[in-house]
């Protein structure tokens, strides 16, 4: 099954050359580990990618929270992920009608689509939501998440709604390349006489902290061990156990990466034997 499949050998699981460029990525760097860099500066935003782009398989980004957004950024968060090779997951969490997320999604101020390797998607609007995304990121190689669970105290994303989004998931394998979640999403599900034993979906997994257990306003922290030993989780996102208070201090900033990254590689090689 996946979960005890090393990444390298997963990439062949997939047809989505975003699946497979994360899960080669992955095994290349040696590193499970995506940097959710949640600054308002472009200039706090580049500098704590090239303090942590040596330990990352990935960056996550919420481009629009950026004060002083302008599109040369792009150009430049592309240069560096050439430089230290992640790739970009722009966290914008659509939730439309099919026809308002493909104008979001490859237009505006951000042009979503023409940078970023992975977004995601919340399944609220149904299979709708993937098909107008995917009209316009499948021909790019582009790939979605869907958001099955979150990790905030009394989230709504649980049992048959989390159900409903491997559902949706399943029917649209070449665009969809895996989950939001907190757990593996394997079985979850599938119907009576389906034959899933196969399918492979990536899990991501943000409310990683190994100091604090949640924040003031709901978040709650698991460890990297938890996630991907015991949960069976693929990639864990980890945002302010990282970059801190003071986005300007790189050395601390990479120090703190370097040590999510092994824990997060000792849990994938422990699950590996396990
Ligand atoms: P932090 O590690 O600082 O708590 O940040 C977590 C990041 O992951 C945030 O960017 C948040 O938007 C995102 N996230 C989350 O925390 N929980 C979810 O269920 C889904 C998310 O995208």
């Amino acid at each position: 099954t996946p979960r005890t499949q090393t990444y390298g050998a997963r990439a062949l699981n997939f047809t989505n050359p975003t699946a497979r460029l994360i899960l080669e990525t992955i095994e290349r760097k040696k590193s499970n580990l995506a940097v959710s860099v949640d600054v308002t500066k472009s200039n706090d935003l580049l500098a704590i990618i090239k303090a942590v782009g040596p330990y990352v398989c990935m960056i996550k980004t919420h481009i629009d929270i950026i004060d002083d957004f302008d599109f040369s950024l792009i150009k430049q968060l592309q240069n560096l992920g050439h430089e230290y090779d992640f790739v970009y997951f722009e966290d914008r969490k659509f939730a439309d009608i099919g026809n308002t997320v493909a104008l979001q999604y490859a237009g505006g101020v951000h042009k979503i689509a023409s940078w970023a390797h992975l977004t995601n998607a919340h399944p609220v609007p149904g299979p709708s939501i993937i098909k107008g995304l995917s009209s316009v990121g499948l021909a790019l190689g582009r790939g979605l998440l869907l958001l099955a669970e979150m990790s905030t105290k009394g989230s709504l994303a649980v049992g048959s709604y989390t159900e409903e989004a491997v559902r949706m998931a399943r029917q649209h394998k070449d665009f969809v390349i895996g989950f939001i979640a907190q757990r593996r999403m394997d079985g979850i599900g599938s119907q009576l006489h389906e034959d899933v034993s196969q399918d492979d979906f990536l899990i991501l997994t943000p409310g990683i902290g190994l100091e604090a257990k949640g924040d003031a306003m709901g978040q709650q922290y698991r460890t990297p061990h938890e996630a991907v030993f015991e949960s069976g989780s693929d990639i864990i996102i980890v945002g302010r156990g990282i970059y801190g208070t003071d986005p300007k201090a790189v050395d601390a900033i990479a120090a703190k990466a370097e040590r999510y990254m092994a824990e997060g590689w000792a849990a994938y090689q422990a699950r590996l034997t396990h």
